[in-house]
Formats: C-alpha cells, sequence, structure tokens
C-alpha cells in the first residue's frame, strides 16, 4: 500500500542533461507524475522530452520555487548544488527530500554494487574491474559518472554493477551498501562546488556508508574511513603489501603486483603505464576479490587494458618528440601523475600545455614536479594566469590563444627525447564542448603537424 500512496506524490526531476532524461524515464516507467525543472532557458534533451512525454510539466530559466514546494520527492542532477537557496528551502523549511538517480537505482536493485570515487582514476578503476568481470563470465553492468547514466543500466538485468560515483551524486545518496566500496585518492577538486575540502571529503566518504567491505589507498590516509574494524577492508599502495593487502614487491629489477608475499603480475606485463596505474591496478584487484572474481580473469584483464582516451595517451612520436593526450586531467592532482609518471620514464623534459576553467584550484602543487621534470608551461583559457602566477618553477612560460597555436609553441620549444603534455589541470568549457572535444581537437593539431 505504501507503494501506491508514493506514486501518487509528484516527483520534480531538476536538470533536462542525460541523468534528468532517464529519471523521467524511469519515473514515469513506474507510473509516478513527473515535473520538470532546469535553469537553463535551452538545455538539452528538450525536443525528445517533450516528444516523449508530451503532458510533463516543464519550467526553465531559473529554479523554479513553487513547483518546488509542490513535489513529494526532488531528484536533483549532480550538475546543480543541492546547496542552491530554493533546494535547501524545499529541504529544510518543507521538509521534501531531496535525492538522486544513484538513490533510485539503489532502492531498486538488490544485487551487489561495487562502488568507485576518488579525485581521480574512477573511470579507469571502474573500467577495468568491470572488464575483469566480464572477461570471467559475469553478467555485470558498468556505468554512473563515467557516462551511463545508472538508472539505464536496469534496462538489462544484471548480476553485478561496477558504479563510477562523484562526489555530487553521493551527496544525494543515502541507501547504497556496496559490496565493496572505495575512495581511491582525494585531492583538491570542485572547489567551485564546495566551501572547502572538508565538506568534499565528506561527501566522498559517504561511499562508505552501510558498505560490506571497503579499500583504502594507504599511502593516502584522506581515503581512510572512521568505521568499526569490524567491517572486512584491504588496502593498497605501491610500497611493499602486508599479509592481506595489496602494493608492490621489487625484485632483481622487476616490479611485481602482489597480495601479501604472493607475486602477481610483473608491472611492465601490464597494458597500462606509469606508477599511477599501478596503484589503478592494485585497487580494482582489491575490489574484485572482494565480489569474487577470478584472479585469472583480473591479471589477463590488466594485461590486455591499454588505458582508456584521453587519459595519457600517447597520441604520436614524431621526430623523437612524443605528443600526450591527457585532457582528462582536470585537476591538478591528475596532471601532477601525468608530470611525474612522463617525466620519470623519458630520457628528456616536458612541456605542459595546461589552462582552462580551474574551479577554485590552487595550482602551486605543480611547481616542484615542473621544476623537476619541465622544460616549458605553455598556457591558455580562463585561468591561465592564475597558473602562471602559481607556478614557480625556473622553466619557460608561454600564453596563447588557442589549442593549435598551443601545438605549434610546443613544437618550436621541444628537442630529441623530450615529451609534450596536454593535461590541462582544469575544466574545458571556456573553450571547448567538454574534455573529448579538447582532447580530440588536440589529437587533430598534433596530427596536422606531423604529416
Ligand atoms: N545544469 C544547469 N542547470 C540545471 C541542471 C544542470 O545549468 O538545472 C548544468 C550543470 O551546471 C552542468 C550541466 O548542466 O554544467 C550538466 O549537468 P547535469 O547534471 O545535467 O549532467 P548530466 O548530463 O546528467 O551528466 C551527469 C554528470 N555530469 C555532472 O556531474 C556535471 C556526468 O559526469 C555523468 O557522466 C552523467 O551524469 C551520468 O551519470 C560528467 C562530469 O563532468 C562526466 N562529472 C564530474 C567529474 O567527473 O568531474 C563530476
Ligand atoms: P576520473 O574518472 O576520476 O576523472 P580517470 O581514470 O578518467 O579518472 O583519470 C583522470 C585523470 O587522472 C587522467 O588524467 C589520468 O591520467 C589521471 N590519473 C589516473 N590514475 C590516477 C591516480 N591514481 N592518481 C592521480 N591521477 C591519476
Amino acid at each position: 500500500m505504501a507503494g501506491l500512496i508514493q506514486r501518487e506524490g509528484l516527483r520534480v526531476v531538476i536538470g533536462l542533461g542525460k541523468t534528468g532524461l532517464s529519471c523521467v524515464r524511469y519515473l514515469r516507467g513506474l507510473g509516478y507524475k513527473v515535473a520538470v525543472n532546469d535553469t537553463r532557458d535551452n538545455p538539452p534533451n528538450l525536443a525528445e522530452l517533450q516528444a516523449e512525454f508530451p503532458d510533463v510539466e516543464i519550467s526553465l530559466g531559473k529554479l523554479d520555487e513553487h513547483l518546488l514546494l509542490k513535489a513529494h520527492e526532488i531528484i536533483a542532477s549532480p550538475g546543480i548544488s543541492i546547496n542552491e537557496p530554493e533546494l535547501v528551502s524545499a529541504r529544510l523549511n518543507a521538509g521534501i527530500s531531496v535525492i538522486g538517480d544513484i538513490e533510485l537505482f539503489c532502492r531498486a536493485v538488490d544485487k551487489p554494487i561495487v562502488a568507485i570515487t576518488g579525485s581521480n582514476a574512477k573511470s579507469t578503476v571502474t573500467t577495468l574491474v568491470g572488464l575483469m568481470a566480464e572477461n570471467a563470465g559475469i553478467n555485470v553492468a558498468v556505468g554512473g559518472n563515467l557516462g551511463t547514466p545508472v538508472l539505464e543500466l536496469l534496462n538489462q538485468p544484471a548480476d553485478l554493477y561496477v558504479l563510477e560515483l562523484s562526489s555530487f551524486q553521493l551527496e544525494t545518496t543515502h541507501s547504497l551498501r556496496a559490496a565493496a566500496a572505495v575512495v581511491l585518492n582525494i585531492s583538491e577538486d570542485h572547489m567551485d562546488r564546495y566551501a572547502n575540502m572538508q565538506e568534499y571529503h565528506k561527501a566522498k566518504h559517504r561511499i562508505y556508508r552501510n558498505c560490506h567491505f571497503y579499500v583504502t589507498n594507504r599511502q593516502d590516509l584522506l581515503t581512510v574511513p572512521l568505521l568499526p574494524d569490524m567491517i572486512p577492508n584491504t588496502s593498497f599502495g605501491l610500497d611493499k603489501p602486508d599479509l592481506n593487502t595489496y602494493g608492490v614487491i621489487r625484485e632483481q629489477g622487476t616490479s611485481y603486483l602482489a597480495k601479501g608475499q604472493a607475486k602477481l603480475l610483473a608491472t611492465d606485463e601490464m597494458g597500462i603505464f606509469g606508477e599511477h596505474n599501478v596503484a589503478n591496478a592494485l585497487a580494482a584487484l582489491a575490489l574484485g576479490e572482494a565480489v569474487n572474481i577470478p584472479i585469472a580473469a583480473m591479471l589477463q584483464t590488466l594485461k590486455a587494458f591499454t588505458g582508456l582516451k584521453h587519459r595519457c595517451q600517447l597520441v604520436v612520436k614524431h621526430q623523437g618528440v612524443a605528443w600526450y593526450n591527457d585532457s582528462k586531467g582536470t585537476n591538478v592532482g591528475a596532471t601532477l601523475a601525468a608530470i611525474n609518471g612522463l617525466g620519470a620514464a623519458i630520457s628528456g623534459k616536458v612541456l605542459l600545455i595546461a589552462g582552462g576553467v580551474g574551479k577554485g584550484q590552487d595550482f602551486s602543487p605543480l611547481s616542484p614536479a615542473l621544476a623537476q621534470y619541465g622544460k616549458a608551461l605553455i598556457l591558455l583559457g580562463e585561468d591561465a594566469d592564475k597558473i602562471d602566477q602559481a607556478v614557480n618553477a625556473d622553466i619557460k612560460k608561454v600564453h596563447v590563444s588557442s589549442l593549435v597555436e598551443a601545438v605549434k609553441q610546443a613544437q618550436q620549444l621541444a628537442s630529441e627525447g623530450d615529451a609534450i603534455l596536454l593535461s590541462p589541470a582544469c575544466a574545458s568549457f571556456d573553450m571547448f564542448k567538454h574534455y573529448e572535444d579538447r582532447g580530440e581537437q588536440f589529437v587533430l593539431a598534433v596530427q596536422h603537424l606531423s604529416r
């Protein structure tokens, strides 16, 4: 009976991006009355929504307090802050619950969920765990912040779900009971949405609530939850592992992924490179083991997987200079991993192309890595000046107004053995549609030069 009563209440979906549309479809499929509110005048998916659901009320241009107050429950897309005054008022003054699509998903699903968050490496680790399960013959569905809204995963039943969850998605989730949960790492990001690092940290740690097993990064204490010791857990790190934890054993010049004293795979047999990806592989192994993915399938996956597009991807080697596309490097932590990983692996120096929308970050942590490995810093986009002022390293700094110009400048400054790295440490939407667009434009410009 409770279900029937609930279905009578209006659901207001905020946002008409991918998430919003998937929520409307899901809720309408269950028989709920739905209205949509988007702060944009012309949001994506508007025509599609109107064609599919002509009777759904749509309110555009601002948060519509009047409509929100009529809701039984509000479903907010991750792109809208739940701290907007209209949403705070709906929650606190009118007692209306504000949830997200992940919450709807968790209420509907009784199969195990592997839940993955972190400032960086979420997509890589999520993809790895998904492929490991698939290669083991498990009926797995993979989605979340990675790209496919979770409610779309319900269209095809699965025995295991592997979800990438952002801090925004976790803020509106209450019923997650992950079979295995991880915060991979924490470094500054999204400071335009959080008052401070503590708030961001708190949002990320919601992933551990009611989990059955958790994995932490023992070299990043911000990933360790304050949970009772009775909850089974393990850790990963680039150091030598303790009994039952994951780490790296180094023997006669070779490094091995290891669990306890057991050597599992030489790191140079992995398809992805760099120390950060060794950490990512260890995290994936720990999560996979927690949901019983056989080790043979996991190791096979680590050998075969060569990485996702736009993450430290080699574009071309031209006249002894290697060009890398790390357009997904949208925060300082990711860019640092790329500079340090590449810098240690090449004979020459790194020329970094960076800049865009900095989301309120402090860029000064880039200084030591650039001082050690950098030759030039080529800056573009909204926060180019901020990066310039924050980076204190004895390297050449050049300002450009387009990516094509950045590529030309980089080519002129590079010499044999160097690597040119697009890893902006910033979001892309001041100059590009999204990070994929930025990466693709970079690849095109590089290919044009090397023809
Ligand atoms: N927006 C408005 N007004 C609104 C609603 C949204 O202006 O009323 C704007 C937002 O500020 C944002 C844009 O619209 O710039 C998109 O927001 P959205 O919530 O509609 O986004 P979706 O298209 O539904 O995509 C979201 C995730 N986007 C965000 O969190 C911003 C996607 O992650 C995710 O793949 C998708 O759901 C499926 O789960 C993208 C992302 O950038 C990749 N995530 C951030 C990150 O990885 O750093 C967290
Ligand atoms: P996310 O989904 O969290 O953004 P991705 O796997 O897409 O993570 O990688 C994003 C960026 O972070 C890329 O630039 C990638 O090179 C970098 N990266 C990958 N793994 C790590 C790690 N363990 N630590 C820091 N940066 C990383």
